[in-house]
């Protein structure tokens, strides 16, 4: 530890990450959960909120559910995303998550998009998120607040890549 940062433990260095992440609801009181997960996350030392997207209302992807809300979260982090990952698996427990079918329906999903430009494929975390450049709900709202940032599998801004995709089942909840 360098002189001057005692008792400072980072394992970003004392240099923050810029992280984005994708949360849903479809269970529940959707927005109170989604407004109050983004808090907790805010709340961390270790974790900054950067930017906050508006709120989406968007017809389900899978199996025949209710609508979906969703948005998107910039974080400044100190922490590594295999730590960011555990945060955000406790949060979605904590907001009554039971992992049940899968794409089925959930009071809480925060999904690890991106974490600087890393490419991470590890069994129980991959980023950049292997399925984000084919979802309207992530990429709509992502675009909103990082339009300028390149997924690195693709080498195609967030800007562009919304422009490929199907937008038309994602509206702005108004007022958020
Ligand atoms: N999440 C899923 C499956 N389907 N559909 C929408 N519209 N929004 C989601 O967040 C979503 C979904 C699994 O994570
Ligand atoms: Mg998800
Ligand atoms: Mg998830």
């Amino acid at each position: 530890m360098q002189a001057g940062m005692i008792g400072y433990t980072s394992s970003t260095g004392g240099n923050p990450a810029r992280t984005a992440i994708a949360l849903g609801s479809n269970l529940g009181n959707s927005l109170a959960t989604l407004e109050a997960a983004t808090a907790e996350l805010a709340a961390i030392p270790e974790i900054q909120l950067q930017a906050k997207s508006s709120w989406y209302i968007t017809g389900a992807v899978g199996p025949p559910q209710p609508d979906y809300l969703n948005g998107c979260i910039i974080l400044k982090v100190e922490i590594d995303a295999q730590e960011l990952l555990e945060i955000l698996l406790a949060i979605e427990k904590k907001f009554g998550r039971v992992r049940q079918e899968r794409w089925g329906p959930r009071s809480l999903d925060l999904d690890l998009l991106l974490y600087d430009d890393l490419i991470i494929d590890t069994p129980n975390l991959q980023i950049p998120h292997p399925r984000m450049q084919e979802r309207a709900f992530v990429l709509v709202p992502l675009a909103e607040i990082a339009p300028d940032w390149v997924e690195p599998i693709s080498g195609f801004a967030i800007r562009d890549l919304v422009k490929k995709v199907d937008c038309s089942d994602v509206h702005l909840l108004k007022g958020s």
